[in-house]
């Protein structure tokens, strides 16, 4: 009877210990994997790159690269390097036809920083990747796995038959699996609580981790509604546009950007992929078209994309981006000149309603614009009489919604720090085949009242359908300023 209520007692603490070591084992042992997009507009070129991180410590480093848009046939080189190293050994990959991927394995096969290098033969854009080393065993383990071993071996030394004969030295043992024990359990209440998501323990693919989730809807939101020219908070990033040769309207070029930290003047180089791109690049022209475009990284703080500027005169540039840290999401406006007569004299985009694109009927709805009012955007798309289903998911979304608000001369303005920026996002499930349409819906708070100028971007065939609207919002109700 005795000896079976003991039995009982020794079970019930081994099962209190394996409840106290099993956490920190798990916890050591849980190797998230990483795998980030990232979108590349490479020269001529728009390549979709799926990193898959290598495991800590290094190794295999797979990237599946994916042509979109109208990619020329050919082929682009890969290769691992060490920063700023030039690409050795690199591995051919072809990069047409549109929506086929290929993947290929690359190494980095030591911890620290590395870049995938992406060359087409004339630009090398270098996308960094950091590999984690392999985290220590932390000091807390140990505690547990040592304290608990010697708690159990005392616990059964002293429930053995041998010892409780002799009260002194069954004494001692329990005395001795109690400080065992206990030193397990303290060890286990002051662990990290974050101990399965330790930075150490994930291996990001890029320099910083994945971005925050539910960080998407409706950012950039709206610029200062006072005119800012140049926004030097401390933090921010200053953006230098400029092209590598003269800009001629219909030819194309290479616009490069700078990147500088607006209170050290240091060089800007800790940016984070977020929503697929390390920058999303909206360059929009004097004849109000848009580019959104994502530049690659071709030094630490400089990158490189090309536009077919359609007009002369001064185009706006606003670049999107999120630093790692604690940086958060931040725009960046900045502006270039492509030299010649300005003999632009455009006609609005057409207001609400029905319009073709890209041989579609699309019927854009925008009711009850009021300034300061969440205000929801939706366009419906069909072809010959039926809804479009098949819509392509583009960097992670169902739609984007880039809007332009009025400058001070009450017109939307791209070089006008007046004019608010703002990207939306339709953040709808997938259909069944995972894709969407027909409806593309963006709630929006137009922040103040006048002519806005709207950009609602979907992916069908691999290729960005652009809609443009122009929106009169009116002013709320009440005195207005
Ligand atoms: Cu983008």
């Amino acid at each position: 009877m005795i000896r079976r209520r003991r039995v009982g007692v020794l079970l019930v603490l081994l099962g209190a210990l394996a409840a106290l070591v099993a956490p920190g084992a798990f916890a050591h042992e849980s190797t998230p994997t990483g795998v980030q997009r990232i979108e590349l507009d490479l020269g001529a070129r728009e390549l979709a790159l799926t990193i898959t991180a290598p495991p800590e410590g290094g190794g295999r480093l797979p990237v599946v690269v994916l042509p979109r848009g109208e990619a020329p046939p050919g082929e682009v080189m890969l290769a691992a390097v060490r920063p700023g190293e030039e690409p050795a050994n690199p591995v051919a990959v072809p990069v047409a036809p549109v929506g086929q991927p290929h993947e290929v394995a690359l190494t980095a096969d030591a911890p620290g920083a590395w870049e995938i290098t992406v060359a087409d033969g004339t630009t090398v854009a270098r996308v960094p990747v950091t590999v984690a080393a392999p985290a220590p065993t932390p000091g807390w383990v140990w505690a547990v796995r040592v304290g608990a071993v010697l708690g159990v071996i005392a616990l059964i030394a002293a429930l053995a038959q041998s010892v409780r004969q002799r009260p002194r030295l069954a004494l001692g043992l329990g005395a001795a699996a109690l400080v065992g024990l206990t030193v397990a359990a303290t060890a286990v209440a002051m662990a990290p609580s974050s101990a399965t998501t330790t930075p150490e323990a994930a291996p990001a693919p890029a320099p910083v981790t994945a971005p925050p989730a539910g960080g998407h809807a409706g950012h950039g939101g709206a610029a200062p509604s006072a005119p800012a020219p140049v926004p030097m908070t401390s933090g921010s990033v200053v953006a230098t546009a400029s092209t590598t040769s003269p800009a001629v309207p219909g030819a194309p070029v290479d616009l490069e950007l700078d990147l500088t930290d607006s209170s050290t003047g240091a060089v800007v180089d800790d940016l984070a992929i977020h929503d697929d791109a390390l920058i999303h690049l909206a360059v929009i022209g004097p004849d109000q078209q848009l580019a959104h475009v994502h530049p690659v990284r071709t030094a630490p703080g400089h990158y490189v994309v090309r536009l077919t500027p359609g007009v002369a005169g001064r185009y706006g540039v606003f670049a999107e981006m999120e630093r790692a840290g604690d940086g958060g999401h931040q725009v960046a406006r900045t502006a270039f000149e492509v030299p010649g007569p300005s003999t632009v004299s455009v006609p609005p985009a057409p207001g609400p309603g029905m319009r073709e694109v890209a041989g579609m009927q699309v019927d854009v709805a925008v009711p009850e614009a009021v300034a300061g009012r969440p205000t929801s955007v939706t366009a419906t798309f069909g072809q010959g009489g039926r809804q479009v289903t098949d819509l392509q998911g583009w960097l992670g979304m169902a739609g984007h919604l880039l809007v332009l608000g009025p400058g001070l001369g009450g017109a939307p303005d791209p070089t006008d720090p007046a004019s608010a920026f703002g990207h939306v996002h339709d953040m709808s499930a997938a259909g069944p085949a995972g894709t969407y349409g027909p409806r593309i819906t963006f709630e929006h708070t137009f922040p103040r009242a006048g002519r806005y100028q709207l950009w609602v971007q979907v992916q069908r065939d691999w290729q960005i359908v652009t809609v443009s609207v122009t929106v009169d919002v009116a002013p709320a109700a009440g005195p207005q300023p």
